[in-house]
């Protein structure tokens, strides 16, 4: 097994359904996941659920029902969503279960050892739908005049008896952190604004509350229950097995990523590395702050009546294409838009006809014109500069892009190989060579079948089924889908010595239609 590489989503707040922003990060922090398993990283992947706090306990209370229920419920339609969407975590973890209250109560005990909580009176604003506190500085007038936070969201004034976490005391050593390591926040913008936050002073935070019990009880405090994002934070480490700090613990932390949106970023890089800091755990290497995905330009509301499920999304345009669309249009980092017509547009032009179409046809060929047999053979050089730049954009430029999350400009350069392959077809006219010189149309349709089998497992991470229904029709054995085999010489005549035939091809990426309701949209 490789090195340890751990993964982790934010957990969502199951009091709705799942929405295209939870999908977005979903396949994004997959593809990461299938990249580095086929880079030979020894892969952990958690995603999850934030079961409690003040906007799930008033949520099941409109509805009638428990908190609990409403989690169970809930819960059920992220782990169907991941499922569904070929999101190939290792670990799911809910934040009612009963290991992490054992783990969060284990944290905050030793917060307590370390001088960092004290008992006082909380009074100021809290935004239930952010589970935030803020100054009244930081709010901003809504358009009757009332305050809200800076996210649009309605603030309540709250006084109660509150524990707080010494959170001042780690603004030194926080700008200390981003300082000595760029990397741990990113992309640089966020890092940018997490900096100016902090050098404005950190004051302390209130971590429990008392107007209401659905949350990880304070140990040795009746009556307490713990401020959400303090539980929610620790999921981290209690999908590890934290507090035994053998085993998982030992392997996988700190987590090498925690990808989450761009609303959160205060709270996985102020908070949580305060927290860990105070309770002498290690620190994660990278929180990643992706942007949001607007539906045509606008955020998804139920005012405004234009909520996607993603699964309906799926369904319509197959989960490949789906994932690759959210993976390629957007620059990662970035805000960014979708629509129908778009999804079509890109998938249609660079899956279906540039991709797909060489796959049909090369493999089309070799069925027919050499009795799906694959030969030895010998490349001469305008093959091998063909070969050459696939293995550029499959070797060196994708894996260089995805591994700094640069999806979209990996693609780019993978989306070039395609092109350059199907001009060698064009200009090569392989059908044209089968009667005029057979032996060169071999040594054509030959290096074109190496090509494919390396853009194909280059592109895996991103549409794992399509991937592996094309690498199944072209015989490459599991063990030879990895990025390593991409250099691995031997592969194409051990593939070669096992006089397995190509059968008549199956496409893999069917064109899409539009739905007719959306054409005129
Ligand atoms: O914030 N586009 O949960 P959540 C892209 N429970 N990403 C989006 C998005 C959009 N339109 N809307 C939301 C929470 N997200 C907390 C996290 S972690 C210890 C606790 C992202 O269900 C959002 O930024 O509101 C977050 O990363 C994730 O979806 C879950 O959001």
């Amino acid at each position: 097994m490789g090195e340890p590489f751990y993964i982790t989503t934010a957990i969502s707040y199951p009091n709705g359904k799942p929405h295209i922003g939870h999908a977005y990060e979903a396949i994004a922090a997959d593809v990461i996941a299938r990249f580095q398993r086929a880079m030979g990283r020894d892969v952990r992947f958690q995603t999850g659920t934030d079961e409690h706090g003040l906007k799930m306990a008033q949520k099941a209370r409109e509805l009638g029902i428990t908190p609990r229920e409403l989690s169970d419920e809930m819960s059920s339609y992220f782990i169907k969503m991941c499922d569904e969407l070929n999101v190939s975590y290792d670990v799911f973890i809910r934040t009612t279960e009963e290991r992490h209250h054992a783990s969060t109560q284990e944290l905050w005990r030793r917060m307590e050892a370390n001088g960092d909580l004290y008992l006082d009176r909380y009074e100021g604003w809290y935004s239930v739908r952010d589970e935030a506190f803020y100054d009244e500085s930081e709010l901003v007038a809504g358009e009757g005049g009332e305050k809200l936070s800076p996210q649009g969201t309605p603030v309540d004034w709250t006084v109660e008896e509150s524990w707080f976490f010494r959170l001042s005391k780690y603004a030194e050593p926080l700008l200390k952190l981003y300082e000595e390591n760029p990397g741990f926040i990113q992309p640089d913008s966020r890092r940018n604004e997490v900096m100016r936050f902090v050098e404005g002073g950190l004051r302390d935070l209130s971590v429990s509350r008392t107007s209401f019990d659905w949350g990880v009880k304070v140990p040795g405090c009746d009556g307490h229950v713990m401020y959400v994002w303090v539980d929610a934070l620790t999921n981290y480490i209690t999908g590890l097995g934290f507090p035994d700090e053998n085993g998982d613990f030992a392997k996988y932390w700190p987590a090498n990523l925690h990808l989450i949106g761009k609303d959160i970023v205060r709270f996985h890089t102020v908070y949580w590395p305060a927290f860990l800091m105070s309770a002498d755990i290690a620190l994660p290497r990278q929180v990643f702050g992706h942007g949001f995905l607007l539906n045509r330009g606008q955020k998804e509301s139920k005012s405004l009546g234009n909520v996607t499920d993603p699964l309906d999304l799926a369904d319509r345009f197959g989960v490949d294409p789906l994932r690759y669309f959210l993976m390629r249009e957007v620059a990662f980092g970035q805000d960014g838009s979708y629509s129908a017509e778009a999804i079509v547009t890109r998938c249609n032009a660079e899956l279906a006809n540039s991709y797909g179409n060489l796959v049909q046809r090369t493999l089309s060929m070799i069925f027919k014109n050499m009795g799906g047999n694959l030969e030895t053979f010998h490349s001469n050089v305008g093959d091998d500069e063909l070969l050459a730049t696939v293995f550029n954009a499959c070797r060196e430029e994708l894996p260089r892009e995805f591994s700094a999350l640069n999806f979209s400009a990996g693609i780019e350069a993978w989306m070039r190989a395609v092109f350059a392959c199907n001009a060698y077809v064009d200009e090569q006219a392989p059908w044209a060579l089968r009667k005029t010189d057979p032996e060169r149309m071999k040594a054509v349709l030959l290096t074109l079948f190496i090509a494919i089998r390396d853009l194909t497992v280059a592109i895996s991470p991103v549409v794992p089924a399509a991937a592996a229904k094309v690498l199944d029709q072209l015989g490459i054995p599991r063990e030879a889908r990895g990025f390593d085999a991409l250099t691995d010489a031997d592969w194409y005549m051990a593939r070669v010595a096992t006089g397995e035939r190509l059968a008549q091809p199956m496409p893999a990426f069917p064109r899409l239609e539009l739905p007719e309701e959306e054409g005129s949209a």
